[in-house]
């Protein structure tokens, strides 16, 4: 390379996540940002996932919130602090300081986390802060301290290689946490004989990296395990010692368990007594057990309590702490961890203090210097959202989060947002759904412009470091809430100059009367300053002053909690909790919904939306249903499904599977106000909570489903996105070259042309390009393209009755391609590739753009049986591994068929 190009290289971590990858980001002159893996980072060795590796794509500055906005206008920085302030204190002066409230993020860095709940808990004297993390891990929080006295994460990722047997009890890792997925693919290529279990009542992506498959029942958790824990201790599998010297509680939690009969854990969990049995064996005869768990645990009524069923097990075996054992809560935010660190929920103070203790206020409150400290809990973030709707919650401030979309009762939540008298966002796009319904919008600084701290699934702490000015006058996060507390009056304990200050704050805050008395100790870092900040690699706490002052560095060998005991309760001891399954299933509309996550799409879309290479996996809202109820329905393949309930409605397209169960549906969270018609799922999702967590229980709420047949079904791609879509059915996505849409309508409407032309949004100057058409009325099928005077694709539609059987991926290369020759503009109005210009069908391989017919293709005619040779012979999954379970799903599909 020529000197010229070096390329000056930022270490940083990967804002999606909980897995925290490091990443490498290099500048590479020309504006564009180039992203790799870290190869020194312990949690990924250099690997990264597919929406790691796109991470370029989402920098640009385009749809970026560049300036504070008052009121819909534009202001300074000086008086937009001063509004948030103003409107702050003359609610507190009027109603008192819970009239307040904070609801903020696990995507927040742990400083900015740290001096909003400084501020709030310490200065405005409320506990109502609450964060998004009550969606998402408030239940193994909850649970880990019923059991263990304290928030603690006992392992670490090392474990997921060790374990000879994992048990992932729903999660689908192979999506979410595709890093650790592709560890644990290795250590199992490695050593074949390691056993992987998935208990999840659908077949996710995971399923096809797993020996074992427990299509569950819903909810029916608490029931598998506490029937596991009965069957372990009266087959002998107890480990004595450890119960009698480091527990309490069995006997309790065991005549619990002891009303689960083996029959009874198989008629309520659905499954039969050989599969159930092949589980309880597996986990009986392999002492290296890891259990792995994420939403399909935690969102769930019973959340706490199926937390508390998995640690029965883990406690009464032994198998904690140890290398290749252990119950590992996989975090799902890049900062999950660090906002339960440092209090960002409602029920707890910073440095895993608690609330309710007042020895620990009076720490916090002397530490802080701080006027005030509530005495009790604040409001979770669902009772938040409902104490805004009655009016009880009158100043809210929203960072990083977005609760219009990923809140149960969302439309709900967004008119509450809306009707509440003061309401700031800050946020780093111009336009989310509760930005939309906001009073201030404040400019913040995003990933790549910002410097901090994040801790990840094992506890480990790495810095995100900035690489990319902030555009127009965005700023950190940190600093925007330290100049609303100057300007409330407490400048003195919020006069920071760098983001190092407040880390160092905090290290000190946990060591304060610490003396091993609390699992989180960062003594070790207290003598750091802004050069140690700067260059600290990444590191698991605790991190001692005694293993600082003995010259270890902070990077030290993995760390884990509990192998010998010393849990954090009074008496060191952890409990067994007595759990019961809960009583029936929820009954009312015919349809259970499940939802959740997709490979390459991100929460709300904001940030991974950006990207054109992710929006190929999956481009628009969709129904998992089960080939009989989609019969029943009269849904057909590709149609549109609509959802209802009295909360709301939900169409998107009909994915016909028998992944899911009869009566069950699964629809993703993605689809947001910006993206779809009627894609928020979270307009149907039922309030309903648990009760020890808070924590709404997203997987479980009952709908109606229906065929939606519409009169007319489209797709296009446009080179700009257009100012309003003419459809009732719509989706929109990024494409290299402009945006994908798809469409659909009820009445036809009255002349193709001029909605074609809308669509693409040709202007009357514009009427000298090439416009190509092609109808046929009687068939309902028309087709559009129209290009520019170069011959580039402005605009290609395409119509029919029903649904549109056009290649997408195919159509979108030939636009992105550039200026087309007259032969090829034709084809792409014909929607249909020439001869020798074969369709790659829906893209499985996000990297490469490899699609399913190549890799259908290439398995069928070389005979490829495994996931390697698929790579070796197309590209696809060789990079970021991402596609790798979908790849296995697809040469099992080939096999059975040749079976067949
Ligand atoms: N691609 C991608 N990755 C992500 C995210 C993302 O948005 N996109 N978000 C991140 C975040 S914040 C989080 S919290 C994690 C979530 O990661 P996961 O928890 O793995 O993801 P989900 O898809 O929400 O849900 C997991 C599974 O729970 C199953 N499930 C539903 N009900 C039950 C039940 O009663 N019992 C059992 N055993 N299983 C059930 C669902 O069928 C689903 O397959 O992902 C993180 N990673
Ligand atoms: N139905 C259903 N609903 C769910 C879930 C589910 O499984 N099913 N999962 C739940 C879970 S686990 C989670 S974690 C939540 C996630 O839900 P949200 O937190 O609402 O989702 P995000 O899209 O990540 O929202 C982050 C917002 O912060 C903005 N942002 C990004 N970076 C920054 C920054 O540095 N500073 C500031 N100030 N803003 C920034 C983004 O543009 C975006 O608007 O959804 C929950 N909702
Ligand atoms: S697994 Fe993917 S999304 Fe998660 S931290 Fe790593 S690169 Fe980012
Ligand atoms: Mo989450």
């Amino acid at each position: 390379m020529p000197d010229g190009l070096a390329l000056k290289k930022t270490r940083t971590t990967c804002p999606y996540c909980g897995v925290g990858c490091g990443i490498l980001a290099s500048d590479a002159g020309d504006g564009k940002v180039l992203v790799s893996g870290d190869p020194d980072h312990p949690a990924n060795f250099g690997r990264l996932c597919g929406k790691g590796a796109a991470l370029g794509e989402t920098l640009g500055v385009e749809g970026r919130l560049l300036h504070p906005q008052v009121y819909g206008r534009r202001v300074d920085w000086d008086s937009a602090i001063a509004t948030v302030a103003e409107g702050f204190a003359r609610t507190i002066a009027a109603h008192g300081p819970d009239s307040v409230a904070f609801y903020v993020s696990g995507q927040l860095l742990t400083e900015d986390y740290y001096v909003a709940n400084k501020l709030m808990k310490g200065f405005i004297g409320s506990a109502n802060i609450d964060t998004n993390s009550r969606l998402c891990m408030a239940s193994s929080v909850a649970g880990h301290r019923r059991a263990f006295g304290a928030d603690t994460v006992p392992g670490c990722y090392e474990d997921l290689e060790e374990a000879d047997l994992v048990v992932a009890v729903g999660s689908n890792y192979a999506w979410c946490h595709p890093v650790l997925s592709q560890r644990l693919a290795e250590a199992k290529a490695k050593r074949p004989e390691l056993r992987i279990v998935l208990i999840d009542p659908r077949r996710s992506a995971s399923a096809e990296l797993a020996d074992l498959h427990l299509p569950i029942k819903p909810d029916s958790d608490v029931a598998l395990f506490n029937g596991l824990l009965r069957w372990l201790e009266e087959n002998g599998c107890g480990d004595d010692d450890f119960v009698a010297q480091h527990t309490h509680g069995l006997e309790a939690a065991l005549a619990s368990a002891r009303e689960t009969s083996l029959g009874e854990a198989a008629r309520l969990t659905g499954l039969g007594l050989a599969e159930l049995l092949d589980f309880y064996r597996l986990f009986t005869v392999t002492p290296k057990v890891v259990t792995l768990y994420s939403q399909g645990v935690n969102q769930s009524e019973s959340g706490t309590d199926k937390v508390n069923a998995i640690l029965n097990c883990h406690l009464l075996t032994g198998r904690i702490g140890k290398p290749g054992c252990g119950p590992f809560s996989l975090t799902g935010q890049p900062n999950a961890m660090g906002g339960r660190e440092v209090g960002g929920l409602a029920n707890q103070l910073a440095a895993h203090m608690d609330i309710e203790n007042p020895g620990h206020r009076a720490l916090v409150q002397g530490f802080w210097q701080a006027p005030a400290m509530p005495e009790k809990q604040g409001l979770k973030a669902v009772d938040l959202f409902e104490a805004v709707a009655a009016g009880r919650i009158k100043a809210l401030w929203i960072m990083a989060t977005n609760p219009a979309v990923s809140l149960p009762e969302a439309d709900r939540v967004r008119a509450a947002i809306r009707d509440c008298p003061f309401v700031v966002v800050s946020d780093v796009e111009q336009r989310t759904d509760t930005g939309d319904v906001a009073d201030v919008l404040l400019p913040a600084a995003a990933w790549g412009e910002k410097d901090g701290t994040v801790t990840n699934s094992e506890r480990r702490i790495s810095r995100q470091r900035a690489f990319l000015p902030a555009p127009g006058e965005a700023r950190p996060d940190w600093k925007i809430i330290c100049d609303v507390a100057a300007a409330l009056g407490w400048g003195d304990a919020f006069a920071y100059t760098a983001p190092w200050q407040i880390f160092r704050e905090y290290a000190a805050l946990t060591a304060d009367g610490n003396g091993g008395t609390r699992d989180l100790d960062l003594s070790g870092c207290l003598e750091w300053d802004g050069a140690d900040y700067e260059a600290a690699a990444p590191f698991q706490w605790p991190f001692t002053a005694g293993e600082a002052a003995a010259g270890e560095t902070e990077a030290a060998a993995p760390k884990r909690f509990f192998a010998e005991g010393g849990f954090f309760t009074e008496d060191r001891r952890a409990r067994f909790v007595a759990v019961t399954p809960p009583a029936g299933e929820i009954g009312g509309l015919p349809f259970l919904l499940n939802t959740g996550r997709v490979r390459d799409q991100w929460h709300t879309m904001t940030r991974s939306g950006r990207s054109p290479r992710l929006a190929q996996h999956v481009a628009e809202p969709y129904v998992e249903i089960h080939p009989a109820d989609a019969a029943r329905l009269g849904v057909t393949p590709a149609g549109l499904v609509e959802l209802t309930n009295h909360r709301g409605s939900y169409l998107a397209r009909a994915v016909i599977t028998e992944r899911q169960q009869p009566g069950q549906l699964f629809a993703p969270m993605h689809w947001n106000g910006q993206t779809a018609s009627a894609g928020r799922i979270d307009a149907l999702v039922a309030p309903r909570r648990d009760p020890v967590s808070g924590q709404p229980a997203l997987k479980m709420t009952r709908v109606t489903a229906m065929a939606a047949p519409l009169a007319w079904y489209g797709f296009a791609v446009v080179a700009r996105r257009p100012a309003d879509i003419p459809a009732d059915y719509w989706a929109l996505a990024r494409s290299q070259a402009g945006f994908r849409l798809e469409l659909g309508g009820r009445q036809v409407p009255a002349d193709w042309p001029t909605f074609a032309r809308r669509l693409f949004g040709l202007t009357a100057a514009e009427e000298t390009v090439e416009f190509l058409a092609y109808g046929d009325s009687d068939k309902g099928s028309h087709r559009f393209a129209a290009f520019d005077a170069e011959g580039r694709p402005l605009g290609v539609l395409y119509v029919a009755a029903e649904p549109v059987a056009a290649s997408r991926a195919w159509v979108c290369q030939q636009f992105d391609s550039g200026t087309l020759e007259c032969g090829a503009r034709r084809a792409l109005l014909a929607g249909r590739a020439c001869e020798g210009d074969a369709d790659p069908g829906p893209i499985i391989c996000s990297c490469f753009a490899v699609g399913r017919n190549q890799i259908l293709a290439a398995v069928g005619a070389q005979k490829l049986t495994s996931v390697d040779c698929v790579s070796a012979a197309t590209s696809a999954g060789s990079n970021c591994g991402s596609c790798r379970a979908e790849i296995q799903g697809l040469i099992d599909h080939v096999t059975v068929e040749a079976a067949e």
